[in-house]
């Protein structure tokens, strides 16, 4: 099937935060890029994105603030707008779920599954938290997971194991809301048979085996290993899309219609650009290839949930690919609004330009595993690469031809080979980073395109204009003609990760109408001799060390301290006597061996010396840990705790270590060597 037109989307986030580098870098830098590169192939594109605004999320951040859910969401909807906006994002349509036409378009979608008896309505255990009177969605409940023991497994998902489970399997669960014990109660809920889907979502799944990436395909396949099933999608609230035909209290399940806010957006689109019915040309033609755009932790309702439910109403496309992200970091560790652990995009963006950060985190897309944004790598991104290279390039022929050849492209005489290849290389750029880009393989495809830059600054050195000019000066004509060819060819392959810039290069050039501002223009057409240019501009600003250093300094400093940003500890737990104290039996050992327990990212298997004995241990420290640094070490174990099986391996013990929801576990060791078994009280 020729494929007719493209609908791109990037993940609607939730608007009670603001967006910041690592969503990005996860779902809509890449998806701009590939956007504004398919736009320049002259590809029929739509580009799809809004905010999700409904949700538990939403309504635990206004009951916080104390102000309604849509205070909350205009403030945060507006303040990610317009951080897309400045960033460059360039969606088509930036929607709301909180709209009617979203409103509409789900419940229109519920009551045609229910119609078609495709939903059930049967009653369910969930867990109920009598403090905050409501039922614990998934996210806000945590226990011990009933698969592998891992301590702080959500009610859907174990992050230790990745298996799913019902929220009421969860061992000792906890409220996040309150520090109630959660009790199980009964409700009534619709639910959308996903188990009726398994076969046609694995043969959905293997049909996309060599194009989808591997992270993807991984997850994806230990859900449906799994096998799939019911799911529900309603819920016990009052805010969200009211179910229809029921009454108040009982709403969409946010993530049965939050996906199709990608409908509703391309129906407001269509509205808006006075073609209503044209968003079906976008979801409903079998000539549309469809694109999602995600962060990891979006897979499983992209890849089979959205795909069922698409497939369960007939005649809508299928996403072609889910080019899903691993998470960035910040300098070594993860996000954190409450502990100063971030960087809002608006407050950057008031200090610097987007062009140098959307650069850097080109470079470092977290594509095939989690990636980090140093502040000294946006610095030498910066400086280094984007002005010493790219810049100086561009600067250094405007001055040039300014100065000897009066602000108009040279005539240029017979070029010489060098010449010749040079011009080459650029329809040789054009493939390499169309390919780059067609495989979403983003970090190439701006690896490839700086060196073009990279070589132009070659060429311009080799060829030395400055020595011509007086020797030669047919030679220097020809040298800054094919520059200047360089610097709209350059305008061209920088539009998907520097449009700003590229907007400035085509400024400077002040483009003939006829040259072609399309991917393959640079491989067809040249700047005519004769050609008057425009005034050239500042690219890029070098940023010195000073502003780093601060900047670094200021993580994890303020907003840390800011009121209601402290970091939220686990409530202390009732006093116990000694005696309950003394019944824990704490013994010092050393660690003789340490290996990863296979098939376990998190999981480290130890052998303990406890003088007396040697204990086999499973420990949850392999994200912290490398098994061979902690051989020899001493530390401390709970010795009379009840053995338990974590993947298969026997664990006699315990080892101390503290965490917070941010940080660690980090082990906790003696101050000093005592010897092997020694009580500790
Ligand atoms: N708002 C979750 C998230 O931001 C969710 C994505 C919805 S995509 C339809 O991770
Ligand atoms: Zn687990």
């Amino acid at each position: 099937m020729q494929q007719k037109r493209l609908l791109v989307t990037s993940a609607l986030p939730y608007a009670n935060g603001a967006i910041h580098f690592g969503h990005l870098a996860g779902a809509y830098l890449p998806a701009d890029m590939y956007v504004r590169y398919q736009r320049l192939k002259g590809t029929d594109v739509l580009f799809i994105g809004g905010s999700d605004e409904h949700g538990v999320s939403i309504l635990i951040s206004a009951q916080k603030e104390g102000v309604t859910p849509k205070d909350i969401i205009d403030r945060y909807h507006e303040l990610n707008k317009s951080a897309f906006e400045r960033v460059g994002i360039s969606f088509d349509n930036y929607s709301r779920t909180s709209l009617p036409i979203h409103h509409e378009t789900a419940q229109e979608w519920f009551t045609a599954f229910r119609d078609q008896n495709l939903l059930t309505r049967s009653s369910e255990q969930q867990l109920y938290d009598p403090e905050a009177k409501m039922f614990l969605p998934d996210r806000f409940v945590v226990g011990t997971c009933p698969h592998c023991g891992y301590d702080r497994a959500y009610g859907d998902q174990c992050e230790n194991c990745s298996k799913y489970y019902d929220q009421t399997e969860l061992i000792n669960p906890r409220s996040l809301l309150s520090d109630a014990d959660p009790i199980v109660r009964e409700a009534e809920h619709w639910h959308f048979p996903l188990g009726a889907f398994q076969e046609k979502l694995e043969a959905y799944v293997a049909s996309h085996e060599k194009d989808w990436k591997e992270n993807v395909l991984q997850q994806v396949r230990s859900w449906l290993k799994a096998g799939l099933s019911d799911r529900p999608i309603s819920r016990d609230l009052t805010w969200g899309v009211k179910v229809p035909g029921e009454d108040d209290g009982k709403v969409l399940y946010v993530w049965f219609e939050a996906v199709l806010g990608y409908i509703s957006s391309t129906k407001e689109w269509a509205e808006k650009s006075g073609t209503p019915e044209r968003w079906r040309e976008y979801w409903c033609r079998e000539d549309t290839k469809y694109v999602a755009f995600i962060g990891k932790d979006n897979i499983v309702f992209h890849c089979l949930m959205f795909p069922a439910m698409l497939m369960a109403r007939d005649g809508y496309v299928l996403p072609d690919n889910v080019p899903a992200n691993e998470f960035l970091n910040l300098e070594g560790k993860k996000f954190s609004k409450s502990q100063g652990w971030s960087i809002e995009l608006q407050d950057f963006l008031d200090t610097y330009p987007a062009d140098p950060l959307r650069y850097t985190l080109a470079m470092n897309m977290p594509e095939t595993r989690d990636s980090d944004f140093y502040w000294k790598d946006f610095q030498a991104r910066n400086n280094n690469e984007l002005a010493d290279i790219l810049g100086n390039f561009v600067n250094r022929t405007a001055h040039f031809v300014d100065k000897h050849f009066d602000n108009a492209v040279p005539e240029a005489g017979a070029p010489d080979t060098v010449d010749e290849a040079f011009l080459a290389s650029f329809a040789t750029t054009a493939e390499t980073v169309a390919s780059n880009y067609e495989r979403y393989r983003f970090r190439d495809a701006v690896v490839n395109t700086m060196n073009l830059a990279r070589a132009a600054n070659k060429y311009f050195n080799d060829r030395e204009p400055w020595k011509t000019v007086k020797s030669d000066r047919a030679v220097c004509a020809t040298t800054l003609n094919c520059s200047l060819q360089a610097i709209y060819a350059l305008s061209v392959f920088i539009e998907p990760v520097l449009p700003f810039t590229a907007q400035k290069l085509r400024d400077f050039l002040r483009l003939p109408g006829d040259a072609p501002l399309r991917w393959d223009g640079p491989a067809e057409y040249r700047l005519p001799s004769g050609h008057r240019l425009g005034e050239k501009a500042l690219l890029f600003e070098k940023i010195d060390d000073k502003t780093v250093e601060a900047e670094t300094a200021k993580l994890g400093g303020i907003g840390a301290h800011e009121e209601g940003a402290q970091r939220s500890h686990p409530p202390l737990k009732p006093q116990i006597t000694i005696e309950d104290f003394m019944r824990i039996d704490l013994r010092t050992g050393t660690i003789r061996e340490a290996e990863n327990v296979p098939k376990s990212n998190k999981l480290i298997r130890i052998i303990v010396d406890i003088g007396s004995e040697q204990r086999q241990i499973v420990a949850g420290i392999a994200m912290q840990y490398k098994p061979e640094d902690l051989i020899g070490k001493q530390i401390i174990i709970v010795a009379n705790l009840k053995p338990a099986t974590l993947f298969g391996i026997e664990s006699q013990g315990m080892l101390l270590a503290g965490s917070t929801e941010d940080e660690g576990p980090v082990i906790l060791t003696p101050l000093s060597v005592l010897s092997d078994g020694a009580q500790v009280k």
